[in-house]
């Protein structure tokens, strides 16, 4: 391997894939430094919708083949409250943009074997990151892989290493940080069944948030809100069926399929910031450095955002010397992170119950919901940011 690159990029997660990527296309040489095994990233079940944008920058960067055979387009989701389901019709409400559900985790292999088929220098297991002198214009990033010590020089650090990375705390003192935490969490399971609905299902129960997702005609994917302080076992798995099936009652006959979990677990909510997103040659992306609950299923589009923006200012600079995109990568990226943000908790505040069935904010709830269900105008504020917006 050589001891120098021109972009070092910590994290092998969407974002560090899809900059890989991008930056290749573009002449650019880069390495991947991931600290987990290959097997593990590639197992690793996250998110689930894909936005129309993401689903033409996959297909634009050469790895769309698999998502547009086995991806499931979807035109339209369920709201569900009061034992009523109201659908809000996302494509007609925005021009034909549709969401496309299929897993992260496959996301993730198609980018791997894209990478390594290109030569692409993508090291797993990798321990000790560590990054260094992105003040100056020689970084470096130390590493051990395989139980030697290594360290490569770069012109540039894209911090891509998720929210528990090295990245963001090596220059975290000089950020703001935004940091809210949600009082409930998602316990999230993985099952072998076919899905009880063509479209996602988001209810609002007097018991809490549930949401009915999937992966495949054979696979269902579902979450309900939980106490952030509830551990997983004491989620026995007729107990986690029990409360799907309250929370999605209907009076309209509609039931839910039942089959055996491959997968469950919880997941903290939080809306986090950092800013700026850089510092020196040290450029952060992703989960590094934002953090949305997953109720508007941004995280992994916002990502690809991110890095979209960083590929571009990295190919001005390289090609014409030019530094302004990469000056003003930061504020180009936090223009979609509010605006993300805000939608995120938006969903998150219309559908998670915290008091008592009948009180204020069950109530503002109950407004909030039926307007989106009775006006084009809000209905379409959902379907256009849910599909992802165009131009932020
Ligand atoms: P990632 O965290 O995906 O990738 C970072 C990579 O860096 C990881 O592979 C990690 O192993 C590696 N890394 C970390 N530290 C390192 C170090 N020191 N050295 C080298 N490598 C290091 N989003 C949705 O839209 N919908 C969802 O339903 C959803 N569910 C989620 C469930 C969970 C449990 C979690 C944690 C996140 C979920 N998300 C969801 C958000 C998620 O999809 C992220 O937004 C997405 O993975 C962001 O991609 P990256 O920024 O690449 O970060
Ligand atoms: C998922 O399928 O994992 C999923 C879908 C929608 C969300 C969050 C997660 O808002």
């Amino acid at each position: 391997m050589s001891p120098r690159t021109h972009v070092g990029i910590v994290g092998a997660g969407p974002a560090g894939l899809v900059l890989s990527q991008l930056l290749d296309r573009a002449g650019i040489e880069s390495i991947v430094l991931e600290d987990r095994s290959r097997e593990h990233v590639e197992k690793r079940v996250r998110a689930g919708v894909l936005e129309q944008g993401t689903v033409d920058l996959l297909e634009a960067i050469g790895v769309g083949e698999r998502m547009r055979r086995e991806g499931i387009v979807h035109h339209g989701l369920e709201l569900r409250f009061r034992r009523r389901g109201h659908r809000v019709p996302l494509s007609e409400l925005t021009g034909g943009r549709a969401i496309t559900i299929y897993g992260q985790q496959e996301v993730v292999k198609d980018l791997i074997d894209a990478r390594l088929a290109a030569g692409q220098v993508l090291l797993f297991d990798v321990d000790d990151v560590s990054v260094h002198d992105f003040d100056s214009d020689h970084p470096r990033i130390r590493f051990t892989h395989a139980g030697e010590p290594q360290e490569i020089g770069c012109d540039v650090i894209a911090g891509c290493d998720g929210f528990h990375g090295v990245c963001r705390p090596a220059i975290e003192k000089h950020l703001k940080v935004h940091n809210h935490e949600y009082p409930f969490a998602w316990l999230g399971i993985l099952a072998q069944v076919p899905p009880s609905t063509d479209e996602l299902i988001y209810a609002n129960h007097d018991r809490g948030f549930a949401l009915h997702s999937l992966r495949s005609p054979e696979l269902s994917r579902l979450y309900i809100q939980c106490d952030p302080r509830d551990d997983i076992s004491a989620w026995p798995d007729e107990r986690i069926w029990e409360e799907m099936h309250i929370r999605f009652e209907t009076d309209d006959g509609w039931t839910l399929n039942e089959g055996p979990l491959i997968e469950k677990g919880i997941t903290p909510m939080r809306s986090f910031v950092v800013e700026p997103m850089q510092r020196g040659r040290l450029y952060l992306a992703g989960d590094a450095a934002h953090i949305v609950p997953a109720t508007g299923a941004k995280g992994l589009n916002l990502a690809l955002h991110d890095v979209r923006l960083l590929a571009e200012a990295l190919t001005g600079w390289y090609r014409n010397g030019d530094t302004s995109l990469l000056d003003g990568y930061s504020a180009a990226c936090l223009r979609r992170v509010w605006r993300v943000q805000h939608f995120s908790w938006w969903m998150t505040s219309m559908l998670h119950r915290i008091g008592a069935p009948d009180d204020f904010e069950a109530q503002l709830q109950y407004a909030q919901l039926e307007y989106v269900c009775s006006s084009v105008a809000a209905a379409t504020t959902l379907a256009e940011n849910y599909v992802g917006l165009e131009k932020v």
